[in-house]
């Protein structure tokens, strides 16, 4: 996940419930449904409603982002939780969640995003979550994954997590990334997985992408044709701008929603 800027997000609490009805229409999913089938929980809004969760606002590094925390809130609210964002940032930020009896608290830096069981000895990593949760939506989209190809592009921490987690739906995977040093280690780590080396090519023939590299204009207007289905936790969005139209009812993406609902489900 790169460093997000505050107009990436500021649409998200206004936006939540349509966003969860375009996550229906491509996958039959919402939010807490998507987050049920990745997790294989049976989590519903009521009881998600027990559960207390706080936002915890991280001023170090690079600092605040605005509407971060209040986008991260917004999400988890909808899914269901009792929210608060913390009054206070960093350590006395953290007291406060334990002192209103927080059962959960999200907290991001530069570096790490993690939600973390305030009961139990528990943390989920936002690229673990983001990772299964976009697998899992592209699952949902195809219906089914088991010896479909998968082009995943961008082998950074999210990149690699959906390998993990594409290899557990018994995909074949193929893998491109720009740093081919990457591509070496993760094939000799993982037998199974293919790297590419014509990029264009493997995306204009393989129909279901995870793209998950940092940069815009990954993914060209001519790479895309009915049959292909585009999950993309990057941000930027990979895909020209040119193109999303013709992709639109078959791509997944977003700034946060996705990884932030898994990691708060997943946590519990
Ligand atoms: O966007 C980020 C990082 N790139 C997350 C990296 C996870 N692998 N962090 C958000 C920082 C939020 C800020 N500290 C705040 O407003 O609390």
């Amino acid at each position: 996940m790169t460093r997000l800027f505050t107009d990436q997000i500021s649409h998200i609490p206004e936006t939540i419930d349509e966003y969860n009805q375009e996550l229906k229409d491509k996958t039959g999913c919402g939010l807490v449904g998507l987050a049920n089938h990745a997790l294989g929980t049976e989590y519903e809004t009521a009881f998600l409603a027990q559960k207390r969760a706080a936002v915890v606002p991280v001023t170090v590094g690079e600092g605040i982002i605005q509407g971060f925390s209040k986008s991260v809130a917004a999400i988890l609210e909808y899914m269901g939780f009792e929210i608060l964002v913390t009054n206070s940032s960093d350590v006395k930020g953290i007291k406060e969640a334990y002192q209103k009896k927080a059962d959960i608290l999200l907290m991001a830096d530069d570096d790490e995003f993690i939600a973390l069981n305030l009961e139990e000895n528990k943390y989920v990593d936002n690229n673990w979550a983001t990772a299964r949760a976009y697998v899992n939506a592209l699952e949902l989209m195809v219906g089914g994954l088991k010896d479909r190809t998968v082009v995943v592009q961008g082998l950074g921490p999210i990149g690699r997590e959906a390998v993990r987690a594409l290899i557990e739906k018994e995909a074949r995977i193929k893998v491109y990334d720009v740093d081919e040093q990457k591509m070496i280690k993760l094939t000799e780590e993982v037998e199974s997985v293919e790297a590419v080396k014509n990029p264009e090519q493997e995306l204009k023939h393989n129909k279901l992408i995870l793209e998950a590299t940092p940069v815009d204009n990954t993914i060209q207007e001519d790479y895309i044709d009915q049959k292909t289905y585009i999950s993309a936790p990057g941000v930027p969005l990979g895909v020209c701008k040119t193109a999303i139209s013709s992709i639109e009812d078959r791509l997944i993406h977003d700034p946060l929603q996705l990884g932030v609902s898994l990691m708060a489900a997943g946590v519990l």
